[in-house]
């Protein structure tokens, strides 16, 4: 496998200014007849005299049919075809080329390019697909304005879509119809797409800011016609937030979304045409949790942003994939956060950073938001570009402040609307509005690695002064050493004794939230921490403070500040930064919970802090529940995990258990009053409210979980028979799972009844399984890979259980005897051939063996070994094996 370096971009020779596609669409032998009107690219660097220069088309896994160039068939010897590459040596300045090409959608088991899903046809090009439907420049700064004609049977195919408006439509003989798209946007080929066969729809109207009328319709196969009416008033949404947000309006005179059950990742942005994972669109009350809503309402948002962000203005090369994909999480988090609560939003996007992309910045595939180099581009769409790359985007919002962001954002879309850009653009056009100077903060860009932050404090009591020493470092990581400081936003507040702010002779004001109440002092500042070291001194403190720093978790960093277990239960109840009150708690718990590790027991002093605190949050009312909720969950193993050097799973799981039992047992009682009093009746199954109280509950019981089943059993058995929405039952039934009653096998029968016909559904009957504690659980997966309703060949059913139990249950993957990781390791070797990219993202797991004590280091590497032993593997897989046996 080749691999593909940054700084080796070079712009195309050849641009094609149109490109016209015609699809026979037949299941099993697809006929593509793919004409490129083609000319000479200006950009391009000059060669000396001599012939110009010959084109290369990427293509792959596509019969060649035939090639013509200006009406002239090609011979043969005319051109070079490879198994990746069509090449033509000599071709006028200006041509046109036909292109035909012959593919089999039905044996395409690795979801990209043409496939079937469900007897339909459907596409994915994004990054590298398109080159599996014809030769092309498949590369996303070649942009042409696409005509595409769809001919299909008229009873198999009745619906046949592409990017852009319909133009026309056709009955032909033989039960035979044709369609014709236009779209008027030159786009990269990794925006097309195409979808055909047997759908029903839904529609409704937009009319945008300007007064065009849009037409908006999902697509879905019949039977799921009625769990569409949340995506589209979540589409609707989305489409007012970017024109108020932003100012950006829609731009074609259609929008349509389809859900297909077979896909890869989550959804697709193709122009005028998205396509869903099924499990984003398709959301009732019987079958969607209050999460699983969240999702859709925030993947809509996410594929709808990213017509600006992204269509509109796109990558130049895949290395800089962070400026379409950080930009739009950053965009979608900002929606959700503006829709729902804010704290709460914000917690749970922390929470996922510090579980996952911690860990994949501190393990063999760490790299910058913008990488260096890859050899398969597949495995770059990961959270470090994606939700480290939304954190960059947050600290540039923090420095700019939301009305210069504001400005700087239209700078950017003015200068770069039609075009295919850089990262390094994005933050030339932060800094033609910003104050600050840019220069040090584009490193963010470069660098990989999580940094650490170290506090020291003095007060000095006779000068009435408080001095604040940051200290900065980022570990080493592959190929990366010697890091230069970055620039960090510290948002920070200071607090007396009473708990009152402080106001601060130092930092930068921070703009006021619009409908924030909050005084100048309690936002409290923001310093620049740009070197290594830095002290930053306030004047006129009178008493010692307490310091609330890194407020709404201003920079992804590690923060190391020793403060007492007493400072840290003040800042739960005190702090004016609710984010920092819920942090507060997690780091009391954290050095509860690696206390047990260091010395084999409970301290009883920070655990009486923990849970006095827990206490007070337990008993005031004036809390928004979901944020309780979010006070009484503990910190994840992953999370737990990224503050050890060396991990031995089965020491920390047990040490996460003991806490998690002795706190649920302090508060039993109060827990289980949440569980059965915490619901509403009679509201709206998504009042915001109703939602809070069932996330409480919820996470009541689920602590409640830790203490004998006696105890919570009957309380999960009632709530699961009397449940009349998907959250409270899989909540009991993930109870129950754990534990060993009749109940459990009976409410998993129903459970599995009730959800025969639904994809959905039954994929959670898998995942609640496969991340039970039960001490059987390896044997239990294995058991559930041979059931009926398992189907290996379908994404999300396999990710139901694999994923579910490799990434969410710590205990029985990494059970000492290494079974948890040899099962993965067949999984990955069981699927490689038929989908790669799948298979790929089931290997990261098995990736930090390095990290791992004890004899679980070795077991896991041997996993790798064998992976890597076992054939002929993928690029995707080869890549991840190869980087994390280095
Ligand atoms: N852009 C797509 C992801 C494509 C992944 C290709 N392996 C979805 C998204 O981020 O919105
Ligand atoms: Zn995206």
């Amino acid at each position: 496998p080749v691999t593909i370096n940054r700084l080796d971009y070079q712009p195309t020779d050849w641009l094609i200014d149109h490109v016209s596609l015609q699809f026979e669409l037949d299941p099993t032998a697809t006929l593509v007849t793919s004409e490129l009107t083609l000319s000479r690219n200006p950009a391009a660097g000059q060669e000396s005299n001599g012939p110009g220069p010959g084109l290369t088309l990427q293509g792959s896994d596509c019969e060649l049919r035939s090639v013509s160039l200006d009406g002239v068939k090609l011979a043969p010897e005319d051109y070079q075809l490879s198994a990746t590459e069509l090449h033509i040596a000599q071709l006028p300045e200006h041509c046109v080329l036909v292109i035909v090409t012959c593919i089999n959608p039905e044996s395409n088991t690795a979801l990209e390019g043409l496939y079937r899903s469900s007897g339909n046809f459907c596409t994915q090009c994004e990054a590298e697909g398109f080159r599996k439907i014809t030769y092309y420049l498949d590369r996303p700064d070649v942009l042409s304005v696409f005509d595409v004609t769809i001919t299909a049977d008229v009873a198999t195919c009745p619906v046949m879509l592409a990017n852009g408006n319909r133009v026309s439509h056709e009955v032909l003989e033989g039960g035979r119809h044709r369609v014709q798209w236009h779209d008027p946007h030159p786009k990269p080929s990794y925006l097309f797409a195409l979808v055909a066969g047997d759908l029903a729809h839904i529609e409704d109207h937009f009319t945008t800011a300007s007064g065009r009328k849009v037409l908006l319709q999902i697509y879905v196969e019949a039977h799921n016609i009625d769990r569409c009416d949340f995506a589209m008033s979540s589409l609707k949404a989305s489409m007012r937030w970017d024109e108020e947000v932003y100012g950006l309006e829609y731009d074609l005179d259609c929008f349509m979304i389809v859900a297909v059950d077979d896909f890869n990742m989550g959804a697709m942005e193709n122009k005028g045409l998205n396509v869903f994972n099924s499990r984003f669109v398709l959301a009732d009350a019987q079958s969607a949790t209050d999460t699983d809503y969240m999702g859709v309402e925030a993947v809509i948002a996410h594929e709808y942003f990213h017509n600006w962000t992204g269509n509109r203005i796109t990558c130049r090369d895949w290395f800089q994939l962070s400026l379409k994909e950080g930009l739009t999480v950053f965009r979608d988090q900002s929606f959700s956060s503006d829709r729902h609560s804010a704290t709460v939003k914000r917690i749970e996007d922390v929470r996922l950073l510090r579980a996952r992309q911690f860990a994949e910045d501190s393990g063999p595939m760490a790299h910058p938001i913008r990488p260096d180099s890859y050899i398969e581009i597949n495995n770059f769409y990961t959270l470090t570009v994606y939700e480290k790359g939304a954190e960059v985007i947050r600290m540039l919002h923090t420095l700019l402040g939301p009305v210069k962001w504001r400005q700087a954002m239209d700078v950017y879309v003015e200068r770069h609307d039609g075009t295919a850009t850089t990262c390094d653009a994005f933050v030339d056009a932060m800094q033609t509005v910003a104050d600050v100077d840019l220069t040090q903060f584009r490193r963010w860009y470069s660098t990989a690695g999580t940094p650490e932050v170290r506090v020291s404090e003095e007060y000095d009591s006779q000068n009435a002064r408080f001095h604040l020493t940051l200290s900065q470092s980022c570990p080493d990581t592959p190929g990366q050493s010697d890091k230069l400081p970055l620039h960090i936003p510290v948002v920070m507040g200071l607090l007396d004794q009473q708990g009152n702010s402080l106001s601060l002779s130092n930092g930068r004001a921070l703009a006021a939230a619009v409908d924030s109440s909050q005084t100048d002092a309690q936002r409290g500042v923001l310093l620049d921490l740009t070197e290594a070291s830095q002290t930053f001194t306030f004047e006129g403190v009178d008493a010692a403070p307490v310091v609330s720093l890194l407020r709404g978790f201003s920079a992804p960093v590690k923060l190391v500040h020793d403060v007492t277990d007493e400072t840290l239960a003040f800042l739960m109840a005190n702090d004016p930064d609710t984010f920092n009150r819920w942090e507060a708690g997690q780091r009391l718990a954290t050095r509860l919970i690696l206390g047990v590790l260091q010395e084999g027991r409970i301290n009883a002093d920070t655990l009486a802090s923990l849970g006095q605190a827990w206490g007070l949050i337990l008993a005031d009312d004036s809390l928004d529940m979901a944020f309780k909720a979010e006070a009484l969950s503990l910190p994840t193993i992953d999370t737990l995990e990224g503050s050890l050097e060396q991990v031995d799973y089965q020491a920390l799981i047990a040490a996460h258990a003991m806490v998690s039992t002795a706190l649920a047992e302090k508060h039993a009682e109060a827990l289980c009053v949440l569980v059965t009093e915490t619901r509403q009746a009679g509201v709206a199954l998504l009042d915001p409210a109703a939602m809070s109280g069932r996330k409480l509950a919820n996470t009541a019981l689920a602590l409640l979980t830790w203490l004998p089943e006696s105890l919570w059993g009957p309380l999960a058995a009632a709530q699961y028979a009397a449940a009349d929405n998907m959250t409270d039952r899989i909540a009991a039934l993930a109870a129950l799972c754990h534990g060993d009653s009749a109940a459990r096998q009976d409410c998993l029968d129903d459970f599995h009844a009730k959800a025969i016909g639904n994809r959905l559904v039954m994929d959670k009957w898998f995942a609640v399984q496969a991340t039970s504690r039960r001490s059987s659980i390896v044997e239990d997966v294995a058991a559930l890979l041979q059931h009926a309703d398992f189907e290996a060949g379908n994404p999300n059913r396999l990710r139901s259980l694999v994923a579910s139990f490799a990434l969410n249950n710590p205990g029985g993957f990494h059970a000492a005897n290494g079974q948890g990781y040899r099962f993965l390791a067949d999984q990955v070797i069981a699927l490689d051939s038929r989908n790669p990219q799948v298979a790929a993202r089931l290997v990261s797991p098995l990736g930090h063996w390095k990290r791992l004590a004890g004899p679980a280091r070795d077991l896991m590497r041997q996993e790798l070994v064998r992976i890597r032993d076992s054939g002929p593997l993928s690029p995707d897989v080869f890549e991840l094996v190869s980087k994390a046996l280095q």
